[in-house]
């Protein structure tokens, strides 16, 4: 069977999107209410530019919450279990939200653009109406908008050389997240050092949505000599890697420290954040599943995202898989998977329910490839 989705204004639309038909867009999904692409025909070529020259990626649903205003400093501290104290404008951090019982309920990359003024750019969750909502409890003076800013990825081992030939050399003293507002033939936007890839990688939050044609025709064009294509967030290069996807590792009910994500946790900073007290108190009792990554036998699996169930050998619920790939570069079937504490140890041996019929698996150790 196949299907369609059917087009209508409830699904928003990139500025990219009529770049990325031109471009030969063969497959989208749903990611904050916006249609955004996740193929163009031809996965291993796509791959291969990510990884050996460079891709450019329409990641504008990565929509950007901001929030301005007198409050707006207290605002971000309640919400993001991190010091936000140091953090000087230009600085940008992986800030993930907690609700009260320690529950990860999006993982954000936060920048500060003034003193008054930050901007989070959110996964695949409504995180608007949670911070407009604690906002609203705690009697802050703050406005919470989403913007006209869509993001442009722009990722592979050649994406310092498509970006220096765009806007100069001064990018390559961008340290990791952190950015500088610029324009590029008046195109006014803001240019950071990230992106969801382990490659080097930027990227253009286009501030004026009326010009992504533009901007897309612009990178593509410099990016030519150094063999750029169009991509978008590679699921292989993902897992390989190891970052996390919120809503596709995370389950319903998954908190911080079972994600793995303790070290973005400062517990011990005097600032109050929503889910203090839970996570101190999953800290001090261990957390009871564990995100780990698997190998599973051959023969190649098709990529998948659809939670299978893992047992252990006597048929004993172990956990669940996220996401099962065949990795290109270590030429195996490779899964992270949220497994039971007791059954989490590297090198134990468990079984995969997949679609095909069980299949064996061994717990390893996460990332399956250390970037550089
Ligand atoms: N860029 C922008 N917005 C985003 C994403 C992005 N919003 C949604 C999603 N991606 C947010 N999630 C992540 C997850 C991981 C990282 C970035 C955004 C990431 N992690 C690095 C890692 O795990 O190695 C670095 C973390 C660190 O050391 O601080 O980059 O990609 N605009």
């Amino acid at each position: 069977m196949t299907f369609r989705i059917s087009i209508g204004p409830r699904i928003r639309k990139s500025p990219y999107f009529d770049a990325t038909v031109a471009a030969g867009v063969t497959d989208m999904t749903i990611y904050n209410h916006m249609y955004m692409p996740t193929g163009f025909g031809d996965f291993e070529a796509e791959y291969r530019r990510l990884t050996e020259t460079v891709a450019l990626w329409d990641v504008a649903a990565e929509r950007q919450v901001q929030i301005t205003g007198p409050d707006a400093a207290r605002l971000v501290q309640m919400l993001a279990p991190r010091d936000i104290s140091k953090m000087k404008v230009g600085q940008g951090r992986y800030a993930l939200l907690s609700d009260a019982t320690g529950k990860l309920i999006n993982d954000p990359v936060l920048l500060k653009l003034a003193e008054d003024r930050f901007w989070f750019s959110i996964a695949d969750s409504d995180m608007e109406y949670w911070v407009g909502g604690v906002a609203t409890a705690l009697g802050l003076d703050v406005e919470v908008t989403e913007p006209d800013v869509s993001p442009l990825a722009i990722q592979g081992p050649n994406a310092p050389l498509v970006v220096a030939d765009l806007f100069g050399d001064w990018i390559r003293d961008l340290r990791y997240f952190a950015f500088r507002e610029t324009e590029l033939d008046g195109i006014p936007l803001i240019l950071a050092r990230s992106g969801w890839s382990k490659q080097a990688g930027f990227e253009i939050y286009l501030m004026d949505g009326t010009r992504g044609t533009e901007l897309w025709d612009r990178v593509m064009s410099a990016g030519l000599p150094h063999g750029i294509g169009p991509g978008s967030p590679n699921v292989v290069e993902r897992t390989e890697g190891d970052l996390l996807s919120w809503g596709t590792d995370t389950r319903p009910d998954a908190n911080v420290f079972e994600l793995g994500l303790g070290d973005f946790v400062n517990l011990d900073m005097a600032p109050d954040f929503i889910g203090k007290d839970a996570l101190k108190r999953i800290r001090a009792e261990g957390p009871k599943r564990r995100r780990v990554g698997l190998f599973i036998d051959p023969p190649v699996l098709a990529p998948a995202e659809h939670n299978w169930t893992v047992r252990g050998p006597d048929g004993d619920p172990a956990g669940t898989v996220s996401i099962a790939v065949p990795s290109i570069r270590l030429e195996r079937n490779i899964a992270i998977a949220l497994i039971n504490v007791a059954q989490a140890g590297i090198g134990n041996r468990l079984v995969v329910e997949t679609p095909e019929g069980p299949r064996d698996a061994e717990v390893t150790g996460l990332p399956f490839i250390q970037p550089g």
